[in-house]
């Protein structure tokens, strides 16, 4: 492992990592030599997650608690602190998505899809910076973003509103606490073969306009996403703030 891209002696919170996406992130950060605490609401999917990566021989354990619940968060990184666990590196995956045209939206679910995505990001970066800054050990942050950061499509308006928040936060995260050497970047993933996907997947024609509206011609795969993980929490990365690298086949870069 070239050391610019040796995670060895670090520790990895990985928000909304029990299953899919946040799950491979934290394998492959694991896979880098990071230890990793992983996140989830639900107690035996979180622990089943936690022993499969444990049989595969890495260092691995987790906290249940809502991204979107402050005395929750605040909770857990006290139980850190008492348990000698620092976190170097967090990333804020956990993620919902809510379809629905603007004109139908509840309130309640709007709030939801904000809380958790963009709420949520503060909330747990506050604490875990809190925390770089005072021990002066610097750390990393990879906020998860999405194409919906710099564009927008009908029925998904509070997602888009979250995901465009998460791209300012990351570069407020970086005006704030640079100084302290620590990076706060971003992954925008394209269209993802993922659960949260599904039903998109299934829909022929919103997997034909994927198809089309990429230059790759497909769906990107969650392992297509690891690297840029594990490149954003290695010291590869030390000097790259503020910035959002879109893993999207190129679907960005092409009109
Ligand atoms: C949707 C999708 C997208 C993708 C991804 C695209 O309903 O359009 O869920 O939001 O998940 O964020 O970059």
């Amino acid at each position: 492992m070239h050391k610019l891209f040796d995670l060895s002696g670090k520790t990895a919170l990985i928000t909304g990592s029990s299953r899919g996406l946040g799950f491979a992130y934290a394998q492959g950060l694991a896979s880098a030599g990071a230890s990793v605490v992983l996140n989830g609401t639900h107690h035996e999917t979180l622990q089943t997650a936690i022993e499969t990566l444990t049989s595969q021989g890495y260092h691995a354990t987790g906290y249940v608690f809502d991204v979107a619940n402050e005395t929750q968060i605040i909770d857990v990184f006290k139980q850190m602190d008492q348990a000698g666990v620092t976190i170097d590196i967090v990333v804020n995956n956990a993620g919902i998505q809510h379809r629905q045209p603007m004109v139908e939206l509840e309130l309640k679910d709007w709030q939801r899809v904000l809380d958790v995505h963009l709420t949520g990001t503060f909330l747990v970066s506050r604490e875990a910076a809190k925390r770089m800054i005072k021990r002066q050990s610097g750390g990393k942050f990879i906020n998860i973003c999405s194409l919906t950061s710099e564009q927008a499509r009908p029925t998904v308006a509070p997602y888009t509103a979250a995901k465009g928040g998460v791209k300012m936060l990351t570069k407020s995260m970086s005006a704030e606490w640079a100084q302290y050497h620590i990076q706060a970047n971003a992954i925008g993933p394209g269209y993802i073969l993922t659960d949260m996907n599904e039903a998109l997947i299934n829909d022929h024609a919103f997997d034909t306009w994927v198809k089309n509206s990429n230059p790759t011609k497909r769906w990107g795969k969650t392992e297509e996403l690891i690297g840029t993980a594990i490149f954003l929490a290695a010291p590869a990365s030390d000097y790259i703030n503020g910035q959002v690298i879109y893993v999207d086949g190129g679907w960005l870069a092409v009109l």
